[in-house]
């Protein structure tokens, strides 16, 4: 059965509970103990070297990385659903997964790990970062439901876990009118879920 490594907190593994859950696939969770350091472990080195969830193992392979382990579910079990075929959709997509990466992780999720736990930060800079995001994204969502094209892709789950955990980044969404309505229509998917802190708060 695939085993997905992660933290209950952490919105990286919250994106690929969300797909394994929408595709369906059996899956067992496994909670790394942070507190104790288990991702330094050289038990857990040996999955991933940068000593971070999620890991995702799939028989023989394993696999770090939210938006490898989103494009890996897609492509193996997606039935061309959540990764276009077309070169033009694919690269669309592909440069979401870099905003996930990049925007999304240095500003929303940035503020978060912030608050929740005072990680340092130059808290204007990344409310800078997130409020030029959140325009960009609510640009985009004012023209199409989705982020590429006209179904729903990993990008839209890429992006979405850390948009949707604004409150606990103390980031107001009411503004973002197009970017409230998509959240609405994730978690309207059959087979969504959750986590703490999500929006709604
Ligand atoms: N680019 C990676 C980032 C993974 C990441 O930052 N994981 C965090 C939890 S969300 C983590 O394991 N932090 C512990 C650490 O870095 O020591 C991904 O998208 O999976």
């Amino acid at each position: 059965m695939i085993k997905l490594y992660q933290f209950p907190i952490s919105g990286n593994s919250h994106k690929v509970r969300l797909l394994l859950n929408l595709l369906k696939l059996p899956h067992e969770v496994i909670n790394v103990a942070g507190a104790q350091g288990e991702h330094k472990s050289p038990a857990f080195l040996a999955m991933n070297p940068f000593g971070q969830v999620p890991v995702l193992v799939d028989g023989d392979v394993v696999l770090r990385d939210s938006q490898a382990i989103l494009f890996y579910l897609a492509q193996r079990y997606g039935q061309g659903q959540w990764f276009p075929a077309d070169a033009v959709l694919g690269a669309q997509v592909m440069g979401w997964l870099s905003v996930a990466a990049s925007e999304v992780s240095r500003g929303p999720g940035a503020l978060r790990l912030h608050y929740l736990f005072g990680r340092p930060l130059d808290v204007p800079a990344a409310e800078k970062l997130s409020a030029d995001l959140l325009t960009v994204l609510n640009q985009q969502l004012a023209q199409a439901d989705w982020l590429v094209g006209t179904q729903t892709s990993i990008a839209d789950l890429a992006v979405y876990s850390y948009i949707a955990l604004a409150p606990q980044a103390r980031l107001d969404l009411a503004p973002y009118t197009h970017v409230v309505q998509w959240l609405h229509r994730i978690q309207a998917l059959p087979g969504y879920v959750g986590m703490d802190g999500m929006f709604p708060a």
